[in-house]
């Protein structure tokens, strides 16, 4: 990682716009937070120009019908469902460049100038659509894509195979997108072995075009769907929501003068992995712009095995989350037990259990208790006796850890794999903690130059964990460094190995709050 040019360039991250007919649930925060984490590691390791956008999804049946039902207009119902977003966004400390919202004009303009495009390069005609389509997917589905459940009365209802939603068989004229011409180019794009991480979902990518590709409707007749962007020069059609949708990626960097294009990262969950690996490219194709460099595809927070899902009525209500865990340790709790490539169940209390075990006793406790006054009296850094590691084995390994960790993290964070790096953070910060019970530092008054050696090691390890672990827990993060009285400009990655501990002056140390409250169960 040391190789890396930290001071040059860009960086593009997104996250999916989320459909505003209900309120955002931890499934939405998750891959917020995943794609925050991307950000905030990104400006730690020095990009200088980032782009990080979110938003919410506002047009289409799904909506309209949602809207319907609360007896309010629309648009009165997406100014509120998305305002809900963007509160609950904004507590969580989500550090998103860009809110788009589908409904704003630059958003509506953009979508009619992408329509344009790719009517006036050939590959759009006006057809007939005979066949499936889940309103609450938003999705076109094609026979092989729907199945039969039975339900409890004996009848038999049709599902989606992908989501289990209900689908129903329309016939509409619309218009169509010639996507099964960029067959080849799809291909061609998915060759990359790192385009999408996972790695089992670009096998899944390859074997969807394997099966061959079809062209896709891309508007809605207005009878049908009237909340939604006019197809320019047609005012019976709507242009369909997900080309709308998937437009907002453009939306975010100023489309049709976009400065940033393509987006480094796309971070979404699996069940929109169509849109996004197959749709999207070939649509990027089509008004000839490059597809996203890579994506970054995540499981399912599932609760007692059961994927979360509005109409399934088992959310788990990130707001209230937060007032039982904080938000820094919902953010801890869904990074650290969260793993893109298999579904994870949220245990409230486990995660508890967590956050007290590493945030308060073990990484909060280290740097409390060394920066308190029992231990030491004068609130400073204390200087590092050259012959201390030499003289104790755990001042060796811990020495030696401070010595790799931050290539370690660094492989792991740029891998996305933040679990991974949180992971080797808390064993250090663990060895840190072995080191200190070893020597005893409550009973080294008599010898303060090794009493501050021991010190001294604890707190670099601390300095080092707080600033690795900022895009996980930026608020817990600051508050240590902080602790440690790291000056603002220096929190930064090439600094985590430039703590005072390089010079042999002791550093006054900064006000001490405790770093995390436990919880209580
Ligand atoms: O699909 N676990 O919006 P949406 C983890 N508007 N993540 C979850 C989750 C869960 N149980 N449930 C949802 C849409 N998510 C479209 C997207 S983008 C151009 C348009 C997350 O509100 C996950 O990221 O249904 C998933 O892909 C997204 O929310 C779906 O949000």
């Amino acid at each position: 990682c040391s190789e890396r040019n930290e001071s040059s360039s860009r960086f593009f991250v997104t996250t999916p716009i989320f459909y505003v007919n209900a309120a955002p649930h931890l499934g939405h925060l998750y891959t917020a937070t995943i794609a925050d984490a991307v950000h905030r590691y990104q400006k730690l390791r020095g990009i200088e120009t980032s782009v990080f956008s979110t938003g919410t999804d506002e047009h289409g049946l799904k909506i309209q019908q949602a809207a319907t039902n609360c007896s309010v207009s629309p648009a009165a119902f997406c100014d509120k469902n998305s305002d809900q977003f963007r509160s609950l966004f904004d507590s969580y400390g989500i550090d998103y460049t860009d809110f788009i919202r589908t409904t704003s004009d630059d958003h509506v303009n953009a979508v009619q100038h992408f329509y344009s495009k790719l009517v006036d390069r050939g590959h759009v005609y006006k057809g007939e659509y005979n066949g499936w389509y889940c309103v609450s997917d938003e999705s076109f589905l094609t026979e092989s894509q729907v199945t039969e459940r039975k339900m409890p009365d004996g009848t038999f209802l049709k599902v989606s195979v992908e989501s289990g939603h209900p689908v129903e068989l329309n016939t509409e004229t619309n218009y169509k997108f010639e996507m099964s011409k960029f067959k080849d180019d799809l291909s061609y794009w998915l060759k990359q072995d790192h385009l999408v991480k996972p790695k089992r979902f670009l096998k899944d990518l390859r074997s969807m075009v394997d099966g061959g590709l079809y062209d896709l409707s891309i508007s809605r007749p207005v009878e049908r769907v009237s909340w939604g962007v006019p197809v320019p020069g047609d005012e019976t059609q709507s242009v369909y929501v997900w080309v709308d949708a998937l437009v907002n990626y453009l939306t975010a960097v100023g489309y049709p003068n976009q400065t940033m294009w393509p987006p480094n990262l796309q971070v979404l969950g699996k069940d929109i992995l169509k849109f996004h690996g197959i749709y999207w490219p070939t649509l990027l194709m089509a008004v000839g712009l490059e597809p996203p460099k890579q994506l970054l595809v995540h499981s399912h927070w599932t609760v007692d095995g059961t994927k979360m899902s509005k109409s399934l009525g088992n959310i788990v209500c990130p707001k209230q989350s937060m007032e039982t865990m904080t938000t820094e340790g919902v953010r801890y709790a869904l990074l650290r037990q969260g793993t893109p490539h298999s579904d994870g169940s949220w245990k409230e209390k486990e995660s508890v259990m967590l956050l007290n075990a590493e945030l308060a006793d073990s990484l909060g406790n280290l740097v409390h208790r060394c920066t308190g006054k029992s231990l030491n009296p004068f609130q400073e850094f204390p200087a590092l006796q050259p012959e201390f590691i030499a003289s104790s084995q755990h001042a060796k390994e811990l020495s030696v850890l401070l010595g790799s960790i931050k290539e370690e993290v660094a492989t792991c964070y740029d891998e996305y794999n933040f679990y991974q790096g949180i992971d080797i953070i808390m064993r250090a910060v663990r060895s840190a903690n072995v080191m200190v019970q070893e020597e005893k530092p409550w009973e080294l008054k008599a010898n303060p130059g090794r009493l501050g050696s021991v010190i001294h090691m604890a707190l670099s390890m601390g300095h080092a964990a707080a600033i690795m672990l900022q895009p996980i827990v930026p608020r817990y993060s600051a508050g240590l460094l902080d602790v440690l009285s790291v000056h603002e400009t220096a929190r930064l990655w090439r600094d985590i190995d430039r703590f005072p501990s390089v010079s042999h002056q002791p550093t006054t140390l900064g006000v001490r709050t405790p770093p995390f409250r436990k919880i209580k169960l």
